[in-house]
């Protein structure tokens, strides 16, 4: 059988990551990639090992050879090129944030669906084993009615004032930052959990850091080190370190989270705990293979991942024994997995249920982006507006 062949647009922390995940696969290609110089992307596509190199992506685009493109570019970049990929046929994987407001992402969401082409957007965490196990355990109400949802996504790459990313410029990186950037995250990964959708936050946003030294040589996300002659110039920042949201979900349920990137010590660390009216359960990214069960009336368990414990509904997202641990990378890969076999099996996006993030549930994330923006610039609840005119 042909492999499926694909092109990755932009190559820093994230693109590489895809085109392993890809590659782990075994029935998908990845034939071409695009940067923004001919040299650089020759120089990347070498590294990788790929054959085409584009020094633009709209050349790539016009590569009939290549049916899905896949955005990995800052996200000023996301809604042009999004929109350009699916106007030229082509399938489409976009890094979140979607596009830089939800008036954007309701656009590409109704652009996506006029072109019938296959849209899937990056939230990950929603494909980690045992997220999947806890899903299938709610949906057969193990926990009883779910209550609260509580929890926080921590990062400490951000913590010091010398510390600097394009994602902290709004023209680059968007009016949000911790919000749109991991906040997103959480919301997706508790949304897609309980079932339920966010439709209402109170949200208090904060500068931890209110001036930064920027490095003359512009550092990558999570990047570490620092030349010790570095010259640093004073930036004023205006985007969000951390926040803290309370948040209504559409049944009444109620919850609250933190986002913060200044939390030294917190590497990655989204974590969330739901309160059901029977048991409770609560999962930590940075021990993903495990998920802590609390009880009222007896001792509280954790559920070591294992496929033989698992239910039906979760096993296809386990590839390995009990013991075995899978991580970050491997809930990456289940999300192509999951992109490529829809399309593999010919399904249709119009008609078809996709077992991994939409552009719908990308645009729904945009949509809590801007209440959380407008609720804290008003200090008051504010509704998520889905109907967003394109
Ligand atoms: C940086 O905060 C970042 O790389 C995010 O952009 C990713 O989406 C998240 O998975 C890890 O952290």
């Amino acid at each position: 059988m042909e492999k499926i062949k694909v092109g990755v647009i932009g190559t820093g922390f994230i693109g590489p990551t895809h085109i392993e995940a890809m590659r782990r696969l075994g029935f998908v290609e990845v034939v071409g990639l695009a940067e923004t110089s001919q040299e650089a992307a020759e120089k990347k596509a070498a590294e990788l090992g790929i054959p085409k190199a584009y020094g633009d992506y709209r050349e790539m685009l016009r590569d009939s050879e290549i049916q899905v493109v896949h955005n990995c570019t800052p996200n000023h970049l996301h809604f042009g090129i999004n929109k350009e990929i699916i106007l030229a046929g082509k399938h489409v994987v976009s890094e979140k944030p979607l596009a830089m407001s939800s008036k954007e992402s309701a656009e590409l969401l109704a652009l996506a669906k006029e072109h019938k082409v296959v849209h899937g957007v990056n939230f990950n965490y929603r494909q980690f084993p045992i997220v999947k196990q806890l899903a299938e355990m709610i949906k057969n109400d193990e926990l009883g009615k779910v209550n609260l949802v509580h929890g926080s996504y921590l990062q400490d790459w951000l913590l010091y004032d010398t510390d600097f990313n394009w994602r902290l410029a709004p023209e680059v990186g968007g009016k949000s930052r911790a919000i749109a950037d991991i906040g997103s995250h959480w919301c997706d990964t508790v949304q897609y959990v309980t079932g339920k959708r966010i439709v209402e936050v109170f949200a208090d946003l904060a500068t931890v850091i209110p001036v930064r030294k920027k490095p003359k040589h512009n550092g990558a996300t999570f990047g570490a080190e620092k030349a010790e002659d570095e010259i640093y110039e004073e930036v004023p920042i205006n985007t969000e370190d951390y926040a803290s949201v309370l948040v209504r979900f559409d049944d009444g349920s109620r919850g609250v989270f933190t986002v913060s990137q200044v939390s030294a010590g917190r590497k990655n660390r989204l974590s969330f705990e739901i309160d059901g009216s029977k048991h409770s359960a609560s999962w930590n990214q940075e021990e993903p293979a495990q998920l802590w069960i609390g009880h009222r009336d007896k001792p509280n368990e954790v559920l070591q991942a294992d496929p033989a414990l698992f239910l039906p509904g979760a096993k296809s997202s386990i590839h390995h024994p009990g013991g075995h641990n899978e991580g970050w990378p491997d809930a990456l890969k289940n999300m192509m997995l999951n992109f490529y076999t829809f399309i593999r099996e010919g399904k249709d996006p119009l008609q078809d249920k996709a077992n991994f993030a939409t552009f719908e549930d990308g645009h729904i994330s945009m949509a809590i982006t801007d209440a959380v923006l407008e609720s804290h610039e008003e200090q008051r609840w504010v509704k998520v507006q889905l109907n967003q005119k394109a």
